[in-house]
């Protein structure tokens, strides 16, 4: 039903009498519950890196990482004001560690990704191990996991953080712990998870823990090194040129339960076929210019600059140079429920 019963005086009064009794008839509402399509507040936006890299100067001249928790300044979608959100399920921040700063150790039960943008071997800790980052590195940190961030260079680090903190404020089951000092004890070499999850072996008797992958960082050394020789070889997806996701090595599945994350490279002069999907995204640009139509509006982006793709809206990239996007949506939840959609129009 797209259009509400007419209103009488009668069912008006009837309204009112049961709004009293906390009751609401759902024949007045149905319209706005279930949506021929998806129908969201979110809109398309872009956040150019220079004006985040401006603004996070500044903020690092009015608090330190260790006052404010976290420095990061909240990337907000302009239709979504004052919730933290930058899509309706999902956050990003971006986040500026100084030199000799540490953002001190805690743990939630909230997910979070970070995609390097900035500096050079600054590092953060998840759960005992030591990671060095580097532009274009995808970090996670699992669910309840402890992690610190340091920068012992002497250039500031900025990075992408993208958490699922509206869906687990969503389920109300938020927790999080400080920990009692601001650096975790580190108890395993740099490396570790890397060496033992990370090269095509898993220990003999490891049969995974959690839903998230145990490997903490995927470096972007390699990632490149393999979409580049994906496209040397060819057979670019039309909507999507040549696109991967990250993987937990133990199942198979997106390296994380709540947020699924993906990397993709188009070729100079390449223009994708129009796409859409149910999971709203949000890019990253590791590399390269172009720009990404999305319904009328024309987001031009750039080397690190950031940008967020609502619900269902129908998405044609077109890649001025040879680009790198990194992506990530709440595609596995929506897997997992059986409602992720996808239209490659005719492609
Ligand atoms: O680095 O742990 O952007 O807890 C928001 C919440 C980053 C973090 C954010 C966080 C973190």
């Amino acid at each position: 039903m797209e259009q509400a019963p007419i209103e009488t005086p009668e069912r008006r009064a009837f309204y009112n009498r049961i709004d009293k009794q906390n009751m609401t008839a759902l024949w007045t509402v149905m319209g706005d519950l279930i949506t021929p399509e998806p129908k969201s507040p979110c809109v398309p936006a872009l956040w150019r890196f220079d004006e985040i890299h401006a603004a996070m100067i500044e903020a690092g001249k009015l608090i330190t990482a260790k006052e404010a928790e976290r420095r990061v300044l909240v990337l907000e979608n302009p239709g979504l004001r004052g919730q933290s959100k930058i899509t309706t399920s999902l956050y990003a921040g971006v986040q500026l560690v100084m030199p000799h700063e540490v953002a001190p150790a805690h743990r939630h039960s909230q997910s979070a990704l970070r995609f390097v943008l900035e500096g050079q071997g600054a590092h953060t800790s998840v759960d005992g191990e030591r990671t060095r980052m580097s532009p274009g590195d995808f970090i996670i940190t699992p669910i309840m996991t402890w992690h610190d961030h340091g920068n012992e260079t002497d250039q500031p680090i900025f990075w992408l953080d993208g958490l699922d903190i509206p869906l687990i404020q969503f389920l109300d089951a938020s927790f999080v712990e400080r920990l009692d000092r601001d650096e975790q004890p580190i108890a395993k070499p740099a490396g570790d998870s890397s060496a033992r999850y990370g090269a095509n072996l898993l220990p003999i008797d490891y049969h995974g823990r959690g839903a998230t992958s145990p490997i903490f960082n995927y470096p972007y050394a390699r990632t490149r090194e393999a979409l580049h020789q994906l496209a040397t070889a060819g057979n670019h997806d039309p909507c999507h040129g040549i696109k991967m996701r990250y993987t937990n090595p133990v199942t198979g599945d997106h390296a994380m339960p709540t947020m699924g994350t993906f990397i993709q490279l188009l070729p100079k002069g390449f223009s994708t076929s129009r796409y859409r999907a149910t999971d709203a995204t949000v890019f990253a640009v590791a590399e390269g210019r172009g720009r990404t139509r999305v319904g009328d509006q024309t987001l031009a982006w750039g080397p690190k600059d950031i940008f967020v793709v609502p619900s269902w809206h129908p998405i044609v990239h077109e890649a001025a140079e040879e680009s790198v996007l990194f992506s990530f949506s709440d595609r596995p939840v929506q897997e997992k429920i059986g409602v992720w959609r996808e239209d490659r129009g005719n492609a």
